[in-house]
């Protein structure tokens, strides 16, 4: 049993303890949102990735070349110094350099902003860090989108990675994504192939963020306050009884791994033709169902698809 309101465009409805919260429809003003490309990686992703319209796209780098051809509505090029001292920062409520506030600049009036990075170079893991911090001074909600760097390109890098997201996560949460598993999910696909769809992948959330409206906001920071560290997964389910299927899928999933870890929140996304309230419910509880605790569930339903297929993402924070 639980709770139902009904607001102007959408409904919300709340289990009785509170620790369900399901959403249906959008607001009157949708969420805005900056995605912001950091270094090699993020460049990459920005060129590989069609956003919906009205997200505006940014570029940030160390190296100049990485920003031709993102189609950004602005490049800044920022030093590896002035990445690392933003990820190094323990003042929150300064500034740490010029480039930093300069960029605050820019992303003031936005209510989310997506830094996406590949994790382990020399600029734009740090600089991930330094776009979540301009962005909290701009009061906007900052959700990070990175990857981890592959096995075979060694210590050096897997070392720098985890500093990187040590840092990061002291400014936001970031959903994280190991490049690894594209190669076992799709093998034998030349690296260059497998980081574009691998682009596609991480930038999955943008596209699910995209369209909430301003309610949505606090029960994402809800989430975020819960959770700094996210994993995704997707799957989708066209015949009888989705709800078993799709969390059958979610529980085998490697990108999850919910046999090896604890999960501390969820945030569901959940598409389809005909989805609904009780839907969710049942999509929930099955979730948690072998999980030690009652997570808090924060679920987004889609009905104003066509299509027949239900289609869900999940973001599981650890
Ligand atoms: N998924 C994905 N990963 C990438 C891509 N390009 C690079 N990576 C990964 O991201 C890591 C960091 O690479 P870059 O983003 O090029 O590094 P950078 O931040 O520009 O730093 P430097 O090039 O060292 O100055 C690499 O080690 C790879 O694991 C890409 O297009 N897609
Ligand atoms: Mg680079």
């Amino acid at each position: 049993m639980g709770r139902f309101m009904q607001g102007e465009g959408h409904h919300e409805w709340m289990s009785e303890d509170g620790k369900i919260v399901i959403r249906k429809g959008m607001g009157q003003s949708p969420l805005k949102i900056a995605v912001v490309g950091c270094g090699g990686m993020g460049c990459n992703a920005l060129r590989d990735i069609e956003l919906p319209e009205g997200i505006v796209k940014l570029a940030v780098s160390s190296d100049r070349n990485d920003l031709t051809g993102t189609h950004a509505k602005a490049e800044m090029v920022i030093g590896e110094k002035d990445a690392m001292s933003s990820a190094m920062s323990s003042s929150t409520r300064y500034a740490g350099n010029d480039s930093e506030m300069q960029l605050s600049y820019l992303l003031k009036g936005y209510d989310m902003v997506i830094p996406i990075a590949g994790l382990g170079g020399n600029n734009g893991g740090w600089l991930a860090s330094l776009v979540c911090r301009a962005a909290r001074m701009s009061k906007a909600t900052p959700l990070a989108l990175v990857t981890t760097p592959l096995s075979i390109e060694g210590s050096e890098k897997r070392h720098r990675s985890t500093k990187q997201l040590e840092a990061l996560r002291k400014w936001t949460s970031a959903v994280i994504y190991k490049n690894d598993l594209i190669f076992k999910e799709i093998p034998n696909l030349p690296m260059m192939k497998a980081f574009k769809v691998m682009n596609k992948v991480v930038a999955t959330p943008v596209g699910e963020i995209n369209g909430l409206g301003q309610e949505a906001k606090k029960d994402l920071k809800r989430m975020f306050d819960i959770s700094h560290i996210f994993r995704m997964d997707v799957a989708e389910w066209r015949a009888d009884d989705p709800v078993m299927a799709i969390n059958e899928e979610f529980r085998r999933s490697g990108w999850l791994s919910l046999d090896l870890l604890d999960p501390k929140c969820a945030i569901l996304f959940i598409r389809g033709f005909g989805v609904n309230e009780d839907m969710a419910q049942e999509f929930s509880l099955e979730f948690t169902k072998k999980m030690k605790n009652d997570i808090p569930i924060l679920v987004h339903l889609d009905d104003s698809v066509m299509v027949k297929e239900i289609r869900v993402t999940a973001l599981v924070g650890l």
